[in-house]
């Protein structure tokens, strides 16, 4: 029973990242349990995130110099991150969470958070 939930929540897992890659063209990733964001030449992508509140959302460096992600309300700040580092934050409360790079301040993103208690629950 425990390694067929288990199997379930890896294969929901995978599938969300899945979508949220093919997601990233549109500029608007969904998910409900984790997202991937990678720092590339400069750039957050995908941009804009919108995910269930309980997600975890994992940014992680791909270009060869640090960066750092800082949410502008100071929800979340990172360490500076070196190449292939990466920084998760679990974002619990729905709301809209602006971000930049503190070294790179042009560099911005955005994560929507949504209330999880969807109506397709019961
Ligand atoms: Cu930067």
């Amino acid at each position: 029973m425990q390694a067929s939930v288990r199997n379930v929540l890896t294969a929901a897992l995978l599938g969300v990242l899945t979508v949220g890659v093919l997601s990233a063209a549109l500029c608007t990733a969904r998910a409900q349990s984790a997202v991937a964001v990678s720092i590339d030449n400069f750039t957050f992508n995908p941009e804009h995130v919108t995910v269930k509140a309980g997600s975890t959302v994992t940014w992680t460096n791909r270009d060869d110099i640090p960066h750092t992600v800082v949410a502008t309300g100071h929800a979340f700040r990172s360490k500076a991150l070196d190449t292939d580092d990466s920084y998760s934050f679990t974002f619990t409360t729905p709301g809209t969470y602006e971000y930049f790079c503190s070294l790179h301040p042009h560099m911005v993103g955005t994560v929507v958070v949504e209330s999880a208690g969807g109506g397709d629950a019961h």
